[in-house]
């Protein structure tokens, strides 16, 4: 009997074109985020992706890995109907990508259970204020990083690849995928790619935030774009080992020049400190991840040269 239960989910066939995405909502009314957050977005997206019989936490590897196996536990004893629940963790950058990483890391590795933990990256410890994290880009104005008259710069270490970190570290977990809310079908049918595989899954959104970013919130959305037309974040997914670009960031792949990053970062406040020679150090970051890295903007390792 315990064979009915493993791995068993539902499939959610991808949602092909807008005209085509369920008109349901799930994530309704009465939410306190800022005007233009794009978090609130990716969890409207996320849930409205899922549909009925999925349970969303608030956390991150802990709760998705005990709630699935609970889940299955129940269901193996009779104790409740047997059937698919989607179980999707949503956690921040704080809470995922640093202090929850140990966490997400074990439930990666646990096959036999069925979770999706959806990291939703604002570059910053928002609720707290707006702190540093170790996903906030470099040079970027924080309540732990404010530029000075003595040192421009306090934050000088490089964004954390957490994606390409989990998906070259994970080797029995089926999917992990970047998004962003600006492609909204793209990101919902990963999401529903991540639930349907099964076993343990990853995906990483960056999501604009007004307040932290400090910009207009009508910019949500075209910072969304920037980020990956700049190359900044690219857009990709692997499944069972295999990566596949996505969108622009596949035009950039294969030959599209990107956009300089100057465009993206001076339309946030964040950066508004920045000289000439900040934006060129974040350039030359961005371009090695470009030219350099063995697989694009996915894993950085390169082949040492033969005869070396
Ligand atoms: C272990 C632990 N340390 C500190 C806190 C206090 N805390 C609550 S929310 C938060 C910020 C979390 O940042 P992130 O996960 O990026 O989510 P965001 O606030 O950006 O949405 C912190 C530090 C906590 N809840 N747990
Ligand atoms: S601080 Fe940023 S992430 Fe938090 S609610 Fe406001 S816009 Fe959204
Ligand atoms: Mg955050």
């Amino acid at each position: 009997m315990a064979e009915t239960f493993t791995n068993t989910t539902q499939i959610l066939q991808p949602f092909k074109g807008v005209k085509k995405v369920t008109l349901e909502e799930y994530f309704t009314s009465g939410h306190r985020t800022c005007q233009g957050c794009e978090s609130a977005l990716v969890m409207k997206l996320m849930v409205k992706a899922a549909g009925p019989r999925t349970i969303v936490l608030g956390s991150s590897g802990s709760a998705a890995l005990g709630t699935s196996a609970g889940l299955k536990a129940l269901m193996k004893k009779g104790k409740m109907k047997a059937e698919p629940i989607n179980v999707i963790a949503f956690c921040g950058d704080g809470g995922g990508a640093d202090m929850g990483l140990g966490a997400i890391s074990a439930t990666l590795t646990h096959k036999e259970y069925n979770s999706l933990i959806l990291l939703y990256d604002n570059e910053s410890y928002a609720n707290t204020d707006i702190q540093l994290s170790g996903s906030t880009p470099y040079g970027a104005n924080t309540t732990f990083s404010p530029p000075g008259t003595v040192k421009r710069l306090i934050h000088t270490r490089w964004k954390k690849n957490t994606a390409g970190m989990l998906a070259a570290g994970h080797t029995e977990c089926r999917y992990v995928a970047t998004v962003c809310a600006s492609y909204a079908v793209e990101m919902m049918n990963k999401v529903r790619r991540a639930l349907s595989i099964g076993g343990p899954t990853f995906i990483h959104s960056l999501d604009p935030c007004p307040k932290g970013w400090d910009y207009d919130p009508m910019l949500s959305h075209e910072l969304g774009e920037l980020a990956v037309e700049t190359g900044i974040f690219p857009l990709y997914e692997v499944e069972d080992g295999v990566v596949r670009h996505y969108g622009k960031t596949k035009a950039i792949v294969e030959g599209r020049p990107r956009k300089p990053v100057r465009e993206y970062l001076l339309k946030q406040g964040r950066f508004a400190h920045f000289i000439e020679e900040d934006l060129g150090y974040f350039q030359a970051k961005v371009d090695e991840m470009w030219d350099k890295w063995e697989i694009p903007g996915v894993i950085p390792f390169r082949k040492e040269k033969p005869g070396k």
